[in-house]
Formats: structure tokens, sequence, C-alpha cells
């Protein structure tokens, strides 16, 4: 292996020994005879495909394993016996030194090599081999024949479990093959690696392959955790008696699942920055998480998803040898071959090499070894390399005379290599995912590596022991029926002791609790600490501090020309130093801080680092310089909004995970949250995740110059249908902060599972004092901001204030009731205004909070009223506030029309809105207000023609005022420009 020899050799030292043991004698001696059996003149390149005697430490493509040219290296031997000196060197090297001796002088002579200028063969990839040779295999402690027949039961169970729910309702769905061809890779780490939680260790991490849980479920059925009522329900979650949900999930089973997964490519992603917070943990002292590993299982297809791989490279750089990944390759996806024409276990190594893990590859099981021990012209290995996995697709649904012919049959010497092996044994060549000796001796040497992640690529069967209704199939993965001759094919092949008579019902198997199946396997998982997957019922709680701490924070915003983004950094600033909750915020930031006037944090909290500061920065000499450190507290992310987020979902799940309450704080811009990575949001909330989301930059008129990409109109509108998200709208630093200080009381000192997302403005206004009593309105999403009265028109007005417009009995008129949120809300006021001064009409100013909050009392209490039909009918907080007022009613919001339009079934009248839909675009605030009709004319507007429209005015009176506010009527629709 490579780890702890602090390089990289050219080659894993095992392979670097089958390379000097098996290279044949006459390489590159001519002529040589290529694929089509013609010969190549002496001292002519090769072609393609015909460097059979050189296939062991060849150059080969990373996918098709067919021996490539290198850029600018001669692959002409143009002096055999000069060669034949050097290989002898390193044979004598290999066998009087070792094959670790061997690496380093070979990475010697490839330094120096560079340094002369001598090209050098470029290589991402090793052999189609396993990475640890029989050799260096350690001794396997387990008992092999308990635990092939504890996972033998776990098959039927999780196969049974599938089948009769599909049974009860085939609607019901499930994945019979994903776990089929992962249950020994899982077996192995359950048995011997993956620690549980236990008092004073909170155990490994594990993200499953979500579609492989039927596994997981019978496993716990086994240990006793989970009853044979739930496997009978499982995807029939609100079945008498519970169910099991589909794929893993700590919203719907909390004291099971951990992490939730199944969307592809977030488990891995969400495992890279798990692993890198829990380096963050112990690098600021504030738990020892140096024992702990994060394991995660990953499919082959999978890895197609740009979240898997997305991040591999941080993983490498930050040294997380926490991390294992396990890549369960059965070469399908969904429809069929990952990589039909190609080598998907290649292709990975060549990326995750490239990106500097420690790749371990598990291709043959042992009874390849012996074959290899003989192919001393490095044949078979050659035949590995150029088969594509279509075809070893095919082999496994063929016969072993197949396998004969068209595997080992493309060369005589091949065929004669299993001349003694009978067909039959030729099909029972396992594959290195099935064998648990080499999955072991993966596993272990992974626990060994220092200083960098692993990866297991591991070759799997898919649908492995289905036979012929799955096995290999492209249809398999989607295979949830058996009838009953495949159900006993399956009972025999695995030895369940279930009768003839029985087995059509797919009844679930459970050995008595004294027998050696069980007891083992209790056994094992209490020697690694206990149950996995688990969730903790409790979790710490904080004080936090209270809204009374902050009348005075809240005062000094008072008059002051500041932005909410200011707003809600600086009481991020105050937290952090505030003695109990403090240490716990992570503040975590896309390469944003500046944008968000953050910078002054970079002092006072320091960047994470785990490295320290190598380096003397820049602007040292300044006082916010800067400054990088290992007990750094700001997650300074770089440009990575996916990264971000697994981020807050490992900081915002510690208090359960780790028993210890962070409290992620990601500041980001709004356009690139919901929108973006929405998904991720919803794993945060599945993984019952919490802490605040401030979506910085809001509002499609309010970040101005920026233009389309930039300019968020819909995150409060996606916000809408996130269970768990309080999402907030708020114009003042006041409301901004009793929001947050709310967040802070009910997600970590009454341990309520909620993300608070608050959008936030970059416009500079001067921030108003607080009013009396309005907390509660601010929580509930709307207060009474102001009342404004009609003034009727004093002396003779001058032309360009005239209140001209005729309007009839100006006292009985209907009052508009105006209700705005963040940044708008300051164009309703200027509104009020408007119609006050120039219209005679009088209005009201509502602050709204949130429109969802609004909403979301609203429909609990209609729900109520519906199934409670006798009962005094409930009154929601929106009700009873708009009971307090009549006339017409207006709204605007930097959003798009949808987020207030929520509130339309409950307003009297019906609620006018007005809003941002349609593209955004660059100019300044102004103009971009009146493109999308939210400045505070278009809303006087919307008022008058509002009131126009219950009859209070005339219609004439509107089109007189479109005139003299100077709007032109037949300007562009900004939902469609
Ligand atoms: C983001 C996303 N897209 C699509 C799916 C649907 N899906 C579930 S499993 C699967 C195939 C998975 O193949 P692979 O990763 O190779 O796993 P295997 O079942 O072969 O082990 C697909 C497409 C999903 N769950 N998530
Ligand atoms: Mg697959």
């Amino acid at each position: 292996m490579t780890e702890n020899s602090g390089f990289t050799p050219i080659y894993p030292v095992g392979i670097m020994r089958k390379v000097v043991s098996t290279f044949p004698e006459t390489l590159m001696a001519s002529p040589e005879i290529d694929q089509t059996g013609s010969e190549v003149e002496p001292g002519q390149p090769l072609p393609l495909g015909a460097h059979a005697q050189m296939s062991i430490g060849q150059v080969t493509d990373s996918t098709t394993g067919q021996p490539v040219p290198v850029d600018g290296t001669s692959v002409v031997d143009s002096d055999p016996s000069e060669t034949r000196e050097w290989l002898d060197s390193l044979r004598y090297v290999v066998s009087s030194r070792g094959g670790d001796r061997a690496s380093y002088l070979l990475h010697v002579i490839e330094q120096e090599a560079y340094r002369l200028g001598v090209p050098i063969p470029f290589s991402t990839t090793t052999p189609y081999i396993n990475t640890i040779p029989p050799d260096r295999q350690p001794a396997f402690p387990g008992n092999r024949e308990i635990e092939r027949r504890i996972k033998s039961i776990i098959r039927w169970n999780a196969m049974a479990m599938v089948v009769r729910a599909n049974r009860e309702d085939k609607s019901i769905g499930g994945h019979i093959s994903t776990y089929a061809s992962a249950a020994t890779l899982i077996e192995v780490a359950m048995s011997h690696f993956i620690r549980g939680r236990g008092d004073d260790f909170s155990g490994d991490q594990v993200y499953f392959q979500g579609h492989s849980s039927p596994g997981i479920y019978s496993r716990a059925f086994l240990e006793g955790r989970i009853s044979e009522k739930q496997l009978e329900n499982f995807r029939r979650e609100l079945a008498e008696g519970g169910g099991l949900s589909s794929y893993p999930h700590p919203w719907l089973m909390p004291e099971f699942w951990e992490f939730p997964t199944v969307s592809m490519g977030l488990g891995p992603l969400m495992a890279i920055y798990q692993a890198r917070f829990n380096k963050y943990l112990q690098d600021r002292g504030i738990k020892d998480t140096s024992k702990q590993h994060v394991w995660c299982f990953i499919g082959d297809g999978e890895c197609d998803e740009p979240e898997t791989l997305g991040a591999i490279s941080l993983a490498a750089r930050e040294g997380l040898d926490n991390l294992i990944f396990v890549i369960n390759c059965n070469l399908q996806r969904l429809d069929g071959p990952v990589r039909g024409n190609g080598k998907i276990i290649q292709e990975l190594e060549g990326v995750f090499r490239g990106a500097g893990w420690n790749v371990s590859k598990v291709i043959w099981g042992e009874e390849w070894d012996a074959l290899l021990a003989k192919d001393e012209k490095g044949l078979l290995v050659k035949r590995m390399n150029e088969v594509v996995d279509g075809q070893y697709q095919k082999y496994v649904v063929m016969p072993g005379s197949y396998i004969r012919e068209h595997f080992f049959g493309a060369d005589p010497e091949l065929s004669e290599m299993v001349a003694h092996l009978s067909d039959e044994k030729l099909k029972k060549l396992r594959r290195g995912g099935h064998d648990p000796e080499k999955v072991y001796a993966a596993y272990d040497a992974a626990m060994k590596c220092h200083g960098k992640p692993t990866v297991i690529i591991a070759k799997t069967i898919k649908g492995y022991g289905l036979g012929e209704v799955g096995e290999g199939r492209n249809v398999t993965h989607q295979q949830k029926k058996l009838n009953e001759e495949e159900l006993r094919a399956f009972r025999t092949r695995f030895g369940i002791p279930i009768s003839d008579d029985e087995v059509a019902k797919a009844p679930f198997y459970r050995p008595p609790d004294d027998s050696p199946e069980i007891k083992y396997l209790r056994e094992r998982r209490e020697a690694l600490g206990g149950a996995v997957p688990s969730r903790p019922k409790h979790s710490p709680l904080l004080k936090t501090p209270s809204l009374d701490d902050y009348r005075a924070f809240i005062e000094k915003s008072t008059g002051r020309e500041v932005s909410t983004t200011t707003g809600a950094v600086t009481l991020m600033a105050s937290l952090l130093k505030d003695k109990s909750i403090g240490k716990y915020i992570v503040p975590i930031v896309p390469d944003e801080s500046r944008t968000f006037g953050m910078d002054p944090l970079f002092k006072q909290c320091g960047i994470y680092a785990h490295g320290g500061q190598l380096y003397e920065p820049v602007d040292s000499d300044q006082l916010l310089y800067y400054r990088e450190a290992k007990d750094g507290q700001i997650l300074e992310e770089g440009i990575t909004e996916a990264g971000s987020m697994s981020s807050f979902i490992a900081a915002g799940t510690a208090y359960s995970s780790h028993g210890v309450p962070m409290i992620p704080i990601f500041i980001y811009y709004s356009m690139f949250g919901f929108q973006r990575i929405g998904d991720e949001i919803w794993a945060a909330m599945d993984a019952r995740a919490r802490g605040f989301l401030l979506g910085g930059t809001a509002g499609r008129t309010t970040l101005a110059g920026e233009g389309l990409q930039h300019q968020d109109g819909n995150s409060q509108l996606f916000a809408m249908a996130y269970p768990t998200v309080k999402a907030y709208d708020p114009a003042f630093v006041y409301e901004t902060t009793v929001i947050m200080l709310d967040g802070m009381d009910r997600m970590y000192a009454k341990g309520e599972d909620w993300i608070y997302y608050i959008t936030v403005y970059n416009e500079n206004y001067e921030m108003p004092s607080m009013p009396p009593g309005c907390e509660e309105g601010i929580l509930k999403g709307m207060y009474k901001l102001r009342d404004t009265e009609a003034k009727p028109p004093q002396g003779k007005p001058s032309p360009s204030k005239i209140p001209q417009v005729k309007v009839p009995q100006v006292k009985a008129l209907p009052r508009v009731q105006l209700m705005g949120s963040g940044a708008i809300l300051r164009e309703v006021l200027r509104a009020a205004d408007l119609l006050a001064e120039q219209f005679g009409v009088a209005s009201t100013v509502w602050s709204v909070t949130s429109w969802k909050e609004l909403r979301r009392e609203a429909q609990e209490c209609r729900r109520w009223n519906m199934l409670h039909p006798q009962a005094k009918p409930r009154q929601s907080y929106l009700e009873q506030t708009l009971a307090k007022a009549d006339g017409v009613f207006v709204a605007a919001s930097d959003h798009v029309r949808g987020v207030p339009e929520q509130l339309d079934p409950w307003v009297p009248g019906g609620l006018f809105v007005l809003g941002t839909d349609g593209f955004g675009r660059s100019d300044t605030r102004g103009p971009l207000r009146r493109h999308f009709e939210v400045d505070a004319e278009c809303i006087a507007i919307g008022s008058l023609s509002r009131l126009a429209a219950v009859g209070a005015i005339g219609p004439d009176v509107v089109a007189e005022a479109i005139t003299r506010l100077g709007i032109d009527p037949d300007k562009v629709d900004a939902a469609s420009a």
C-alpha cells in the first residue's frame, strides 16, 4: 500500500511486485504479434492493443485499459539488452530489499528524469487487478462460515421484504438488486469496522447507499431492533403498527437513520464535508473526533452526479484520512451498464488518484489468485484490462462455457491456463466485492491509511444471487417480484431453512436468540460499540440570549443608514462573543465575506485552516487581514454553495450526531440558495438540521446593477415548500434581530427542528426605532407599522403637488391596507404618503416579515375548522389581524407576486399584489422598481385601481393619476419582458 510512504509511488507497491515478477523476458523483443496476428517490424511503434507482453505497468487508457502511446515518449525499444539490465536491477532490488525500496527508487528516478527534461509516461490508472496482492492480505479475523450464514439470512429478508410489499400493492416499489450486490461490502464493514455509538464515543458516521435500505433493515431485524410487523410494512409507513421508510430518513425514523441519502450524489458530498467538519471540531478543541470515521457507500452510476465527485479534491487537500468511500461497482445503473464500452473502475481510479486519494481496487475474488500467480506473461492481466464492462456484464448472465470461449478463449495460452477448471468453476470465479477476505483487506488498509482519504472501488454483480430473474440483467434494478420457483432457488442458493411448503409466502426468517448466528451478530456489534445506524433520542440544549439582552443593540441601529445585511452580520459578530453560545456558532460563507461586510470577523474569529496559515498574508499590515488559523471559526468554503450547504448540514446536525449544539449561520447570495442547492436544503431538513440561512443580496430590484443571474425574486417562493424552513423577509434591523434571537431560542434552547431562512438586503437606509409591542407580530409574520391619514388639500396647491384628482367625498373613501416586506416596505411607506398627500387617501401600512408564517398558521386553522365543524372555529393570527382592518388590500415585495398571493384566500375582498415577476436586469434601483412596478408610484396606482374596483372612485381618477405620476400605461410588462 501507499500509505505512510510520504510520497506517491508510480505504482502501488503490490503492483510493483507483480510488474517485476511477471514482466516477460521477451519484453519488446521483436517481432511482436499484434492482435490481428500480423507481424510488426522491429523498431516500429506498436499498434494499439498490440503490447500483449507489456501489459502490466503499461500506460493504458483509463477507461478501456488499452495501451496508449505517451506524447513525446518513444514506445520503441531501441536497445533491448539495456532494457533488460534495468529490469534485472529492478528485480534484484525487489527480491533483496523489497517493494517499498523499489518504489522509492522509482520515485527518485522519476524526479531526476523530470529535472533532466525527460518526458515521463503519465498514467492515472493501474492494471485491472486488486490493489492489494494476496501476500499482503491480512488474516481474516472473523468466522467466515457464520458470517456467510448471517449475510445469507439478511439477503433473504431484504429480498422478502420487497417481494411481499409488492404483493400487497404493486405500486410500492423497492429494490432488491442493489443490496444483493452490496451485501458483502456492508456486512464486512458491519462485522469488523464500523463502530457504534457508546457512552463516551459517538460512533462512526455512515452514509448508506439509499436504495440498499432493505438490507440495513434486515440486519436490524436480526439484531432485534426492528419488528416483523415493520418489515411487513416496508414502504408503508402509514400502515397499522408503523412501517419503514423507503430510504434513510431521520425525519421519518428519528431514532434509526442518521444521514439521509438516495438523492444521488448528495451522500458522498455530505460525507466529505462531514469528515472535514469532524476535523474542524477537533481543531477547535470542541470535541475529540480523532477516532471517528465517516463511511460512505456509493453506487457506480451515482458517480455520474457532479455532486459525487465534485468535492473529492477538497477531501484530499484537507487530508481527510477519517473518510472512507466504498464504491459498489456492479457496472450497472438503472437502465443498463454504467460504462458498457469502457471501464468504470478504471475511470474512477484515475479520477480519485488524480485528486490525491488512496485508491484500493477490489476487483477479483480469491479464486483468481491462483490464475494470476500463473500469469507469468501478463496475458491474463492484459485480457482483464482489455475487456470492457458491457462484456463483463455479459459473462454474468452466460454459462461457464461462454466465459471459457469468450474471455479465456481470446488467447490459446489463456485457454490452457483454465483447462483444468470445469465450466461450473469458471462461472464461480468471484468478483472481489463478493469476497469477504478481499474486502476485509481493503478496509483494513483504509483504516491504516494516514494523511489522505481512501476510496475502495469494488467490483460486484448487480442482483447477486437472484439468478435468472435478475442477476446482471439490465432490468434487475426494478425487479421486485419473484415467483415460487425463483424464491425456492434463492432459498436453496443461500441455504435458508425455510421449507418448500412455506417458501412461496416468502416468510421472514430470524434464527433464535441463542443461535450461533444471532449470538455472533450481537457479539460483533457489542465489540464495535453498538448498533448502526442509530440516532440519539436526546441532545444538549443551550442557554441563549434573550431579546432584552439585545435591546441596546437594536437601539443602536435606530437612525443609522445601514442595510439589513449589516444588521444581521453585526448581530452575528455580537453573538460570537456571547459566553454561552459564541463558540458554537459556525459562520459559513462561499467566498462572499466582503460582499456581506463580514471581513471584520476574519480577525475576530479567524478562518478555519487545518494547517494554520503557512504564508504571510498580503494584507498582514492591515487590521482586518485575511487571517487563517487552525482553530479558526469561520468556514470560508470558497465558491461552492453546495459545499457550504454540506458544512451547514454537518454543523446543523452536530447537536445529534456529535452531541454538540453547533449553530451554523450560512450567508450567501440568495439567488444561489434554494434555486441552486434546493435539494441539499431538503436533505438538511430530512436530517433535522438546525441553523440559519441568510439569503444575502436579496430582492430582484434591490441588488440593482448585478443583473439577472444574481437578482433573486424567487427564493421566498421556493421556501414555501420546505416544511421545516421558517422564511422571513424583514425590512429593518430590529426585525432581523428579533427573528434571529427567536431562532436561537427555538432551535438551541428549546431543541426544535427548524431552519431559519432570512432574506437580507444590501440597500442602506435609515433604520427606524422599534415600535413597542411588535415582537409577536414580527415572529408571526406581520404587524401594523403606521397609519397615514388623508390630508385634504390646504390652501392653493402648488402645480406639482396638487391633489387635483377629483375624489368624491374624501372622508368616505375606504382605507387602503398596504402590506409590504423587505426593502420594498419603504416604497410602500412612500406610497402611503403619496396616497395621503396627493390623492387624499388614508392607509395603514403593515410590515410583513413572513408571508410564509402567516399562511402556515392560517392553513392550520382552516384545516382544523374543516375537521371540527361543530366546534367554535379557530381564527388565525392573519384573520384576527385583518379583522381589525377594512378597506382594500394591496401588497408589494421584491419577490414574485406568488409570494404575497398566498394570503389571498384570507384577505377580505382579495389581495392585489405587485411583485417582481420576470427577468431581472442591470440598472439602478429606481428604474428597476418602475420596470417591475413595485415603486411607490405604482403601488399608489395599484391602490387607486382597487378603490375604483370597489366603486369608491371612478376609473377616470385612476387614469388621471397614472398620467400625473408619470407612468406609461403601455409600458412593457416586466413579467414577460
Ligand atoms: C438525483 C437522483 N436522480 C435519479 C435517481 C433515481 N435512481 C435511483 S437508484 C438509480 C440508479 C443507481 O445506480 P447506481 O448508483 O449504480 O446504484 P446501484 O443500484 O447499481 O448499486 C437511479 C437513477 C435518484 N435517486 N436521485
Ligand atoms: Mg451500479
